[in-house]
C-alpha cells in the first residue's frame, strides 16, 4: 500500500478495524473523535447536526431519491426482491456519503464490513447519525471545496474503478428461463431478424447441471464449446451466472475439493455450515480465506477454456433459503405450536417463525471465516462476502486468461469491489417507480466507484408493458451496463416480442451510435476518479434550483438527460441551468434540435423519442450503429455541437 499524505483526508479508528481491502492508500491515524462529529460511546453512535440546507448524497445502491435526507439506511447486504421506499437494506453496502449545503461540504466513509445504520434525518429531522453494530471502524472524514473534489479524493483512497471489455457496453438480453442452446439461438435469431443490435446473451442458472457451479447440462447444451463459438460468429458473447453456494454432492469436484481442503465456511464446532439455495443443500466457499479464494477463482477456467469471456456473480450476500440447523429449530417450534391451543397472537407468532426462515439474521451468526489468519464470525464481515467472491474471480482471470479482458459484475458489493467488477442492482420490478429508482441510484453508485452498473431494464419481477419497456430503454441507453432481464414466470420481454419493433430497433441503434461518447466519458471517469452520471448540483454549484432536481442527470461532460419515467406522458418539464441545445432523437439520424434558454421548459417527447441536451461549448459525437460494438467505426463520427 502506498502512503498517502493527503491533508484532505482524516482517518480515525475505533476498536480493531478489519483490513477490508476497501482502501488502497495508507492514511495517518488522527486521534480523537472525527472532526464535525459528536460520538456517544455508550451507544457507539456518531452524530452530526444537519444544517437546514444540507443535502446528503451517496450510499450507492439504496432506495429513495438522489438526496438521501429523510430516511434510514442500513448497510447489510440482503437478498430482498421487494425494493420499496420502506426498505432499509438492499444487496449492497457502499458506506460513502457527502453532506453538502452548497457552501460547506464534506465526505464521510465508514470502513466497517458489518451492519452500519445511517439515520439521515429519520429519527430526528436535523440529525445524521451513524451507528455500526460492531464498532471496529475506520472512520474517514474528507474535506474539499466541492462534491466532485471530495469524490476524487475519496476515489484516490479506494482505487481505480473496473473497466470491462468494450463489447460489454453493447446491449444484452437476459431472462431467467432460457434453458437450452435452442432457447438461446431463438433469442439471437429474434434480434438478428429485426436487425436489432445485440452483443450479449446471459445464461441464468438453468444452463448448469443441477445448479452446480462450473458444470454444463450436457442434454441442454450438447456441445457447449462449439455453441460458444457458434454464438461468437454471430457476434454474441454468452455470459453465464455463477452462484455463491456449492452443491453438496458426492463426486462433484468443487464440493470434494472444497471439503477436503477445508475451504468452506464452518460453524463454531468446526463442521461445514449446511445451507440451502437453488442447488439444494450447499456449502459456502470461504472467499475471505486467501487460499480458498484462489482455489474457487481458478474454477472459472472450466468456462473460460470453453471460450466464455464474461460472468455475473449472484446470490453472494450470501442469500440463504434456510440452514439445516435453523430448519430443525423451526420444525421443533412448529411441533410446540401444534401442541398448544393457539390464540390469534400465537397464530401470528407461528406465522413469523415459519415466514422468517429465509435470510434469517441468526443464520449469519452461525458460521465463520478465516480472514487474515483469524477466525471471524460471519456477521462481523457480512458485507464483504460478495466483494471477495468477485475479487476471487477477477484475480484469477489474470492468471487463467491473461490476454483477455473479462466482463464481471456482481449482485452483492462493498466499497472496494469497484476495482474488480461492476454491479447490477438486483431484483427490481416492472414498475414505473423502479425506472425512476434506477435513475436516482446511478449517482450514488458512481460516487462509490461503481461506474459499470445498471438495473434490469424493463424490470425483473412482475409483468412489463410495452411503454414501460420503451421508456426504460430510453434511459438504459445511457447506463454503462445495459441489460434487459426478467424473472421466471413473468411476461416475456425480449424487444422483438413487442408491437413497436421498429421503435425498439431505433433506440438500440441510438445506444450503439452513442457508444463512442459513452465509452470515452466512462474511461475519463475511471481515469480521473470522476463521475459518469451525476446530479446537476455537482456541477451547477451556484444554482439553487439544481439542488432539488431528482429526475435529470448529467452524463459525462457534454450531456444532460431528462428521461420520461411516467405512464401515458408525451412530454415532461425540464429545468435548464443554462442554455443548452436540445436534441430530440427518433433515430440516431432522424432528430430535431433547438437551442433552449436557461429556465423551465415543457418539452414534448413522444413514446419513441429520447431527449438529450448538449451543454454550451460541447459536442455529441455519433457513430453509425452496427450489429455489435466491435463493428462500430469509431473514427467516422457525425457531430452535433452547441
Ligand atoms: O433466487 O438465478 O437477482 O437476476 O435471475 C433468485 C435466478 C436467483 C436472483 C438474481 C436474478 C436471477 C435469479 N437469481
Amino acid at each position: 500500500m502506498e502512503y498517502a499524505h493527503n491533508k484532505y483526508i482524516k482517518k480515525y479508528e475505533f476498536g480493531n478495524p478489519y483490513d477490508t481491502g476497501a482502501v488502497v492508500a495508507c492514511i495517518d491515524k488522527t486521534a480523537g473523535i472525527p472532526e464535525r462529529f459528536r460520538f456517544d460511546a455508550k451507544t457507539d453512535t456518531f452524530f452530526y447536526t444537519l444544517k437546514e440546507k444540507d443535502m446528503v448524497f451517496g450510499l450507492g445502491e439504496t432506495v429513495r431519491g438522489i438526496n438521501k435526507r429523510g430516511w434510514i439506511y442500513v448497510s447489510n447486504n440482503s437478498d430482498d426482491p421487494v425494493h420499496d421506499e420502506n426498505k432499509t437494506s438492499l444487496y449492497a453496502s457502499q458506506n460513502f456519503l457527502i453532506v453538502d449545503n452548497g457552501k460547506d461540504v464534506f465526505g464521510v466513509f465508514l470502513d466497517n464490513p458489518g451492519s452500519v445504520t445511517f439515520d439521515i434525518g429519520y429519527t430526528d429531522a436535523n440529525v445524521l447519525s451513524i451507528h455500526p453494530e460492531y464498532n471496529d471502524t475506520s472512520f474517514y472524514v474528507i474535506e474539499g471545496a466541492s462534491p466532485l473534489e471530495i469524490i476524487r479524493t475519496f476515489r484516490e483512497l479506494i482505487g481505480k474503478s473496473y473497466i470491462p471489455p468494450m463489447w460489454a457496453f453493447g446491449y444484452g438480453q437476459s431472462r431467467w428461463g432460457y434453458k437450452t442452446a435452442g432457447d438461446i439461438r431463438e433469442v439471437a435469431a429474434g434480434y438478428k431478424e429485426l436487425g436489432i443490435p445485440l452483443d450479449m446473451i446471459y445464461m441464468d442458472i438453468d444452463y448448469m447441471q443441477d445448479f452446480k457451479d462450473f458444470t454444463i447440462n450436457p442434454e441442454r447444451f450438447p456441445d457447449f464449446e462449439n455453441f460458444v463459438k457458434e454464438m461468437k460468429t454471430e457476434g454474441i458473447h454468452l455470459v453465464p451466472i455463477i452462484d455463491a453456494g456449492v452443491k453438496i454432492e458426492e463426486g462433484y469436484d468443487v464440493y470434494e475439493e472444497g471439503k477436503a481442503n477445508g475451504y468452506f465456511c464452518k460453524k463454531e464446532n468446526g463442521e461445514d455450515l449446511v445451507a440451502a439455495v437453488w442447488p439444494g443443500k450447499v456449502h459456502f466457499p470461504d472467499f475471505l480465506n486467501e487460499e480458498a479464494s484462489r482455489w474457487f477463482g481458478e474454477k472459472y477456467k472450466v468456462l473460460t477454456d470453453a471460450g466464455i469471456e464474461g460472468f455475473w456473480n449472484d446470490m453472494n450476500e450470501p442469500a440463504i433459503f434456510y440452514t439445516e440447523d435453523h430448519l430443525k429449530e423451526v420444525f421443533a417450534q412448529v411441533k410446540e405450536f401444534e401442541q398448544k391451543e393457539l390464540d390469534i397472537w400465537g397464530f401470528f407468532d407461528f406465522k413469523d417463525v415459519v415466514g422468517s426462515i429465509a435470510n434469517n439474521p441468526e443464520d449469519y451468526r452461525r458460521f465463520y471465516h478465516e480472514f487474515h489468519g483469524q477466525k471471524v464470525r460471519h456477521d462481523r464481515v457480512h458485507n464483504l462476502y460478495g466483494f471477495y467472491m468477485t475479487k476471487s474471480a477477477s484475480e484469477s482471470f489474470e492468471k487463467i486468461c491473461p490476454d483477455k479482458k473479462i466482463l464481471m459484475f456482481s449482485r452483492a458489493s462493498y466499497t472496494g469491489m469497484h476495482r474488480y467488477g461492476g454491479v447490477w442492482t438486483g431484483d427490481n420490478c416492472s414498475r414505473w417507480s423502479h425506472l425512476l429508482m434506477n435513475i436516482q441510484m446511478m449517482p450514488g453508485l458512481n460516487m462509490n466507484g461503481f461506474l459499470y452498473s445498471g438495473a434490469d431494464i424493463g424490470g425483473f419481477g412482475g409483468n412489463t408493458t410495452e411503454d414501460l419497456m420503451m421508456r426504460w430503454v430510453e434511459f438504459g441507453i445511457f447506463t454503462p451496463l445495459f441489460r434487459n432481464h426478467s424473472a421466471l414466470g413473468t411476461r416475456e420481454q425480449e424487444l422483438y416480442r413487442f408491437d413497436r419493433k421498429e421503435d425498439f430497433r431505433h433506440l438500440i441503434e441510438l445506444r450503439y451510435a452513442l457508444i463512442p461518447y459513452i465509452y470515452e466519458e466512462f474511461i475519463k471517469a475511471v481515469e480521473h476518479n470522476g463521475m459518469y452520471m451525476m446530479p446537476l448540483s455537482f456541477v451547477y454549484r451556484e444554482d439553487e434550483r439544481c439542488r432539488e432536481i431528482e429526475d435529470q442527470l448529467l452524463v459525462g461532460e457534454a450531456l444532460m438527460i431528462a428521461p420520461v419515467y411516467e405512464q401515458n406522458k408525451t412530454g415532461r418539464y425540464v429545468y435548464l441551468p443554462e442554455a443548452m441545445r436540445l436534441v430530440r432523437f427518433r433515430t440516431y439520424n432522424d432528430y430535431d434540435t433547438e437551442v433552449l434558454q436557461k429556465g423551465d421548459h415543457y418539452i414534448k417527447a413522444a413514446l419513441n423519442e429520447v431527449l438529450v441536451f448538449i451543454r454550451p461549448g460541447k459536442e455529441l459525437p455519433l457513430a453509425t450503429p452496427a450489429r455489435q460494438v466491435d463493428r462500430i467505426n469509431r473514427k467516422e463520427l457525425q457531430r452535433i455541437s452547441f
